[in-house]
């Protein structure tokens, strides 16, 4: 992708993004129409619908040739990431956004041929963009994020999880994510994985990892994570199928490195 093109789909993007997040902030009090999809759990409401609708209509017009990828269904179906894909979820967090009005973000990722050009992660209620193009850094808002620092320690670390992988499950031995609990210095659970990467982007997070999630939870924070020297891989270490379901751990490499040895080598069923 050339230097104009990428800055050009970048100025939109994020206008676009502002000014849905705008709209969300908008009507943040109106009643809501809430359903459930795989499990009574996972929610999704007309906010989350319309907030799609927005991305592909204004996409699909601006840029005809431009393929989507996004959580509820209005984008294109893909097998691959040929050509330029946008991968979007017009709200990360649902169930913040349904149950606390807040710590939800829209997440957009820009990929082009497979590789990732541009990642957008909004903090609605914030008012927090974190952003990033391949190759010229990640931002918060205009201030450069600086690379992760060098020698950490997981003893030193907060590492975000969701507490449902401590209790029984059928993926990851709930002993050994315990350890791992007992062994960083602290855990956190935010509820939307498009903050919990701009978290470890921000170096407020050591890591984060999840037992399943989807190319539109991550792909924008898999582009800003990188920018300062970050990794992402599924939980056993290895690539991202960006077409498909994941376990993602995205991380410090220093620690990402020690929880893949000590931990999850160990507790993986
Ligand atoms: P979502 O809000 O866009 O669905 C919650 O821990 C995080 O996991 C959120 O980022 C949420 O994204 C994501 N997630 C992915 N698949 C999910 C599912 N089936 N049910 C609930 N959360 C899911
Ligand atoms: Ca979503």
């Amino acid at each position: 992708m050339d230097y104009n093109t990428r800055e050009n789909i970048f100025k939109l993007a994020k206008e676009w993004v502002l000014e849905a997040g705008g709209k969300i902030r908008n009507t943040i009090d109106d009643p809501l129409e809430v359903s459930s999809k795989s499990n009574p759990n996972d929610l999704v409401t007309t906010m989350d619908k319309n907030t799609e609708k927005f991305f592909v209509n204004k996409i699909k017009t601006t840029f005809p040739d431009h393929l989507l990828l996004s959580e509820e269904g209005f984008g294109d179906d893909l097998d691959s990431l040929d050509g330029t894909v946008w991968i979007i979820d017009p709200i990360d967090g649902t169930m913040n956004f349904v149950q606390q009005k807040r710590n939800f973000a829209i997440s957009v990722g820009v990929y082009h041929e497979g590789i990732g050009e541009i990642g957008l992660i909004y903090n609605v209620m914030e008012d927090e963009l974190y952003s990033a193009k391949r190759g010229e850094g990640a931002f918060k808002n205009d201030k450069k994020l600086p690379l992760l620092e060098k020698g950490i320690r997981l003893e030193e670390s907060v590492i975000g999880l969701n507490h449902f992988w401590l209790c029984e499950n059928r993926l990851v031995d709930e002993k050994v994510m315990q350890n791992l609990v007992k062994t960083a210095r602290g855990s956190r659970t935010y509820g939307s994985a498009a903050l919990e990467f701009a978290y470890v982007a921000e170096g407020i997070l050591e890591g984060y990892l999840t037992m399943g999630l989807s190319p539109w939870d991550i792909a924008a924070g898999m582009v800003i994570v990188s920018e300062v020297g970050g990794i992402t891989t599924n939980i056993d270490g290895n690539p991202i199928n960006m077409v498909g379901r994941n376990s993602v751990f995205v991380g410090h490499p220093d620690v990402h490195k020690r929880i893949i040895e000590d931990f999850i080598q160990k507790g993986r069923k």
